[in-house]
């Protein structure tokens, strides 16, 4: 790449005439000239990262930060007229759902800015997430036509690398499309689109709005199987191209990371094309497959581990349900040998009651397992994956998550990282160790931030205002739950805690309160009823909030439409706090999380995922934490009766009434489903998640923030402090344990 010739032809573009999208591919197309001018050598191994999801968000600035041209371009068409800034309109590209698609977006940020050979294998869905509205406070889904306005200017279509993936009653053509990566290496993402009929192309029409069980399962193993088979049979064919059909070498060249379940039919893939093609005997290929795969889990909930139906992968992919059977056979001989007891070998099957365990594939033929947080990795080896941990220890190791500080700092928060240039130099920016380095008790120091902080807050209102239309309390703490909508999240929690907060203002016991504003971004998968009611209790609380003049001056409840990626760039630096208060042992890692402690935010947090981690660095004197422990969670299973408990705590009692006693009349009866979820046995017994449990240490949290913030230089502290040391958690760290520990690239 060559710096000067691409400010020329930034120069050189002319902007008369043109619509911000032709100018957007314009300028888009000389940087990605540049990018693959970039010649580059083969390296002997590389990594594959296997995703269904990956939440890239905007490309655009990312690149040109990643260039180093993004300042001066800023300047070259500000001095033309044209502000840069209008293609904070272009689509994200949101081929994710949350959580594990943005944190396979971070990875392949980090792989390239460090130099280590990392791709990425997955699916390019015509659709991505869905986008959400809210109609009388209930969400609303919409196809994301993502390509429509802008188009993809970042990727290329590779026409003649496309290749055929056969199913028992179709076959498809799967045509990769090219986005490179751009960094001290340029790496590629690989995202394959199913063509040849009109059945095929359904194959890659919609991203699963799922972040947990869904329907449509056929439709799900296509997917999955495309996508895969796609991956595994280029990188085989190119290996027989060099090395011929020994494979002896195979797992030198090649490593194949399975983000999740997802992908593990390239286990079955892998062993077919060896075995069926190359004729290698079916023993010496599962011993090449356990030398070339790794498993990352991202989630323990029963509802989320992917179990398939035999006679459904039976009738579209005979011969891969044959392989997998074969698999089980041959491992349960290997356990038998290996002096397994039977219990123990039940619990490891790849086929049990008729259904494909796909985590137990993955964890058979990895060599490397891996948790995403020290306490989940805790929980896959003492509950989920115990008998195989037991059987082979050391094929068990954690890898806590990280975030890229790229995106989540330097791009998002540029006055923060003018702060630390100030203070540090620009050595930071490659290493974010030094951060930590910075005076969190030196009064400017500590003014500074606080500026920045209040700026920042400034830029968010002014977006909400821009976005829906309604104006933030200006002078307040704000208060950010971001993620997806899911119950062990506890939306419903905090929900409840701030109308608990509502009814005591109003009874005027809290005669110092602070104005508060709780921001809310989330997504409900379209077929989550339950997560639906939470947003529309959610939205009546806000109405109700916003039009009683007694605390309307002091209390706000703002839930945004269409959290993405790129709302999270404005929340995310705009917060004061950050709400993480899963049921402790239910959120993996969490990474929201990282990101808002990053931007300064404290932790008002349960002991869960990463939270624990945060606190340990970041002090538990600078955070909030409450609640159930993993310990105690387990205590109260079988002794825990909601309706018991509220008979007790008439606190919690005054709160959850408003679900039934028409607080909220024209919620229509839908919330009724709600209290149901607190007090009787439905697909889950009452209260599953603790809610009542832990609301009122919540609302005690809460209400010692309020109280500190008041003490402006001992709060702004406790944000600087998580600020500075927030730089364990970049995902730089943990590529780097990924490349070392795990890969060996
Ligand atoms: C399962 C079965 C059938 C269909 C879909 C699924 C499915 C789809 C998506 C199951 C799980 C997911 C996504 C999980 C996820 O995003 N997990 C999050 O991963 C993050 C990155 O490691 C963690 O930080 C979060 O704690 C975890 O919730």
């Amino acid at each position: 790449m060559n710096r000067e010739r691409l400010i020329k032809t930034l120069q050189n573009i002319d902007v008369t005439d043109k619509t911000a999208a032709e100018l957007y591919r314009e300028i888009s197309s000389a940087c990605m000239d540049e990018i693959l001018s970039e010649k580059q050598k083969a390296p002997a191994r590389c990594a594959y990262y296997f995703s269904v999801e990956y939440l890239m968000g905007r490309m655009f600035f990312n690149n040109l930060l990643a260039l180093g041209v993004l300042d001066e371009a800023r300047e070259i068409f500000a001095a033309k007229g044209f502000d840069l800034n209008t293609f904070e309109d272009v689509e994200d590209a949101a081929l994710g759902n949350g959580g594990l698609g943005r944190l396979a977006a971070c990875y392949l940020d980090s792989a390239a800015n460090l130099g280590y050979p990392l791709n990425g294998y997955g699916i390019r869905y015509r659709y991505g997430l869905f986008r959400q509205k809210f109609v009388g406070g209930e969400q609303v889904e919409e196809a994301d036509d993502w390509l429509k306005i802008w188009g993809d200017p970042w990727s290329i279509r590779k026409e003649r690398e496309a290749r055929e993936v056969r199913f028992a009653d179709m076959v498809v053509i799967a045509v990769p499309y090219d986005m490179p990566v751009y960094g001290k290496s340029v790496n590629v993402l690989r995202l394959f689109q199913a063509e040849g009929s009109p059945e095929a192309e359904k194959i890659s029409e919609y991203l699963y709005p799922a972040d947990d069980t869904e329907e449509g399962k056929l439709l799900r193993i296509r997917q999955e199987y495309f996508f895969s088979a796609a991956a595994v049979g280029e990188r085989t064919e190119r290996y027989v191209r060099e090395y011929g059909t020994d494979f002896g070498k195979f797992a030198e060249s090649c490593v194949f990371q399975l983000n999740d379940t997802h992908a593990v039919f390239a286990v079955a893939e892998f062993l077919r094309l060896l075995t069926k093609v190359y004729k290698v005997p079916f023993g010496r290929a599962v011993t090449i497959a356990k030398k070339t795969f790794r498993y990352t889990n991202h989630t323990i909930l029963p509802e989320a581990l992917e179990r398939w139906d035999e006679e459904l992968v039976e009738k579209i992919l005979p011969e891969i349900a044959g392989i997998l059977k074969r698999l089980q056979i041959y491992a349960a001989a290997a356990w038998k040998a290996e002096g397994c007891p039977r219990e123990e070998i039940v619990r490891m099957s790849i086929l049990g009651g008729g259904k494909f365990a796909m985590a137990n594939v993955a964890v058979y033929v990895s060599e490397r397992v891996n948790g995403v947080a020290e306490i989940h990795t805790k929980i896959l080896k003492e509950r989920l994956f115990s008998a195989a941990y037991r059987h082979d220890p050391d094929k068990f190791l954690n890898v806590t998550n990280g975030v890229t500080q790229r995106r989540w700092l330097l791009l998002c928060n540029e006055e923060l990282a003018r702060f630390y240039d100030e203070r540090l130099g620009s050595g930071w920016r490659e290493d974010l160790s030094l951060i930590r380095s910075i005076d969190c008790d030196d009064a400017e120091t500590l003014a500074a931030f606080s500026k920045i902080k209040a700026e920042k807050k400034r830029q968010l209102a002014a977006y909400i205002e821009k976005k829906e239309g309604i104006k933030l309390l200006p002078d307040a703490i704000y208060i950010a739950q971001v993620k997806r909508l899911h119950e062990y999240k506890r939306q419903l929690m905090t929900a409840l805690a701030i109308l608990r907060i509502y009814f005591d203002l109003k009874a005027g016991k809290l005669p110092d309160f602070t104005p508060t504003v709780f921001i809310f971004g989330a997504k409900a998968a379209g077929s989550y009823k339950r997560a639906k009611e939470i947003i529309l209790f959610l939205n009546k609380i806000a109405e109700l909030i916003a039009n009683d003049g007694e605390v309307n001056g002091k209390l706000q409840v703002v839930f945004v439409q269409n959290y993405d990626v790129s709302y999270a760039e404005k929340i995310i630096p705009g917060s004061d706090v950050s709400l993480q208060v899963s049921t402790a042992g239910f959120e993996a890692s969490g990474t929201g999380n990282m990101k808002l402690m990053m931007n300064g935010a404290v932790t008002v947090g349960t002991m869960d995922g990463a939270n624990i981690e945060i606190v340990e660095r970041a002090g538990r004197e600078n955070n909030y934490i409450f609640g159930a422990s993993v310990e105690e969670i387990n205590a109260l299973e079988g002794k825990y009766d909601p309706v018991k408990f509220v008979k007790t705590h008439p606190r919690v009692r005054e709160v959850t009434d408003t679900l039934t006693d028409g607080t909220f009349s024209d919620a229509d009866g839908k919330l009724k489903d709600l209290a149901a979820s607190l007090f009787e046995e439905t697909y889950n017994r009452a209260d599953h998640y603790y809610v009542l449990y832990d609301l009122l240490p919540l609302v005690d949290a809460l209400l010692k923030v309020n109280g500190e913030y008041r003490d402006r230089t001992l709060f702004t502290g406790k944000q600087l402090k998580n600020a500075t040391r927030s730089a364990f958690f970049s995902s730089d760290r943990a590529i780097k344990t990924y490349a070392e520990k795990i890969w060996g690239i």
